[in-house]
C-alpha cells in the first residue's frame, strides 16, 4: 500500500555527459534560484535538500567513450551515484525529486526507485522514446538510451554491469512521442510497449490518455514520473537541447502532473533536459518557470 509521502528529497543532478550540448548541467541551479524549494515548502512539503549539489566532476574518467557510446564511463559512474541517492530517499519513504541534467540520469533515478518499489510503473513524458540500444543509437548520445538500459535490451555494456534490468516492458507508458528513430520504433513494436504519441493525444485528449495510462499500469502501482521538458511544445518550453515541434501544450503538460499527483501513488519525479543556456533571456525564464510549475503540479498544486 502506497501513500504519497509528505517529505520530498531533492537530488540536484547537474550533469550533461549524456548529450553533446553544454548548459543542461545548470538546470538544477536555475530551478532552485527561481524558488522551487520554497515553493514546495509553501505547498506543505518538508523538503530534504542539500544546498551543496553533488559534484560529479571527480567521477569523470580519462577515457570517455565506449565504442559508439559517448562518455559512457562517465554516464555510468554518475548514474550509479544518482541511483544510490534516489534509493536512499525512497528507502526513507520520501518522494524522490531529481532535477536534471540530461535524461541519461533516468538510468539512475529509475533503477533507484525500482530497487525499493519492485513493481514501480514509469510514466515517461517526452518527444523522444529514449529507447535506443548500444546497437541502434544513431548519435551515440546516452540520453537517447536510458529506457533500453533499464530494460536490459541490446548488447550488454560491461561498464554498466551495476545496472541490472529493473524495468519490464509492461511497466512503462510513453506520452508525447513525435520523434522516434527507426530502431526505436522496432523495439516499441517488438515488446508491445504502451506508447501514446502526439497523434494519440490529439485524437483522445489528454484526459482520456491519462486514464488509459493509469489503468494500464494498474490500480496499486507506485508511479515514477520521468518528465523531459522537450515533451512540451518548443513555443512553451524553448530552452532544451533537442526541441521538436508539435508538442504538448502548457495545460496538457501540467494536467499529466496533476493527474499523477491525484493518484496518491507518486513516489519519484524527474524533471529533465532544462538547458538554461539555450535561447534568449525570455526563453530561459519561461522554461525554468515551467519546470518549477510542472514539479509543483506533480506535488499537488492547483488541485482543490
Ligand atoms: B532526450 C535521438 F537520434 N533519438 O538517440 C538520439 F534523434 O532525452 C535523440 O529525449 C534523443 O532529449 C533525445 O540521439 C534524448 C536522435
Ligand atoms: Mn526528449
Ligand atoms: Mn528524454
Ligand atoms: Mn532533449
Amino acid at each position: 500500500f502506497i501513500k504519497t509521502p509528505l517529505t520530498v528529497g531533492v537530488v540536484g543532478a547537474g550533469f550533461s555527459g549524456g548529450q553533446p550540448r553544454g548548459g543542461v548541467e545548470l538546470g538544477p541551479t536555475r530551478l532552485i534560484e527561481f524558488g522551487l524549494i520554497s515553493q514546495l515548502q509553501d505547498l506543505g512539503w518538508t523538503v530534504d535538500f542539500d544546498e551543496k549539489f553533488p559534484n560529479y566532476e571527480h567521477l569523470k574518467p580519462k577515457e570517455a567513450d565506449i565504442g559508439k557510446l559517448k562518455n559512457a564511463k562517465y554516464v555510468s559512474a554518475v548514474t550509479q551515484s544518482v541511483s544510490k541517492s534516489v534509493r536512499e530517499i525512497c528507502e526513507k519513504g520520501a518522494m524522490a525529486l531529481t532535477l536534471g541534467g540530461d535524461h541519461s540520469l533516468a538510468m539512475g533515478t529509475i533503477s533507484g526507485s525500482a530497487s525499493v518499489y519492485k513493481d514501480v510503473g514509469v510514466i515517461w513524458v517526452d518527444a523522444h522514446a529514449d529507447i535506443n540500444t548500444p546497437d541502434t543509437t544513431p548519435s551515440g548520445n546516452l540520453h537517447g538510451c536510458p529506457v533500453s538500459f533499464l530494460m536490459g535490451l541490446g548488447t550488454p555494456v560491461p561498464e554498466f554491469s551495476w545496472l541490472t534490468p529493473c524495468l519490464p516492458a509492461n511497466r512503462i507508458v510513453f506520452i508525447g512521442l513525435r520523434d522516434i528513430d527507426p530502431g526505436e520504433k522496432a523495439i516499441l513494436k517488438q515488446h508491445s510497449i504502451k506508447a501514446y504519441s502526439m497523434y494519440d493525444v490529439d485524437r483522445h485528449g489528454i484526459g482520456k490518455i491519462m486514464e488509459m495510462a493509469l489503468e494500464y499500469l494498474g490500480e496499486d502501482t507506485p508511479i515514477h514520473l520521468s518528465f523531459d521538458v522537450d515533451a512540451l511544445d518548443p513555443t512553451v518550453a524553448p530552452s532544451t537541447g533537442t526541441p521538436v515541434r508539435g508538442g504538448l501544450t502548457f495545460r496538457e503538460g501540467h494536467f499529466i502532473c496533476e493527474r499523477v499527483h491525484e493518484t496518491g501513488r507518486l513516489v519519484a519525479v524527474d524533471l529533465m533536459e532544462v538547458n538554461p543556456t539555450l535561447g534568449d533571456q525570455a526563453s530561459l525564464v519561461q522554461t525554468v518557470q515551467i519546470g518549477c510549475s510542472l514539479v509543483r503540479s506533480a506535488l499537488g498544486e492547483t488541485l482543490l
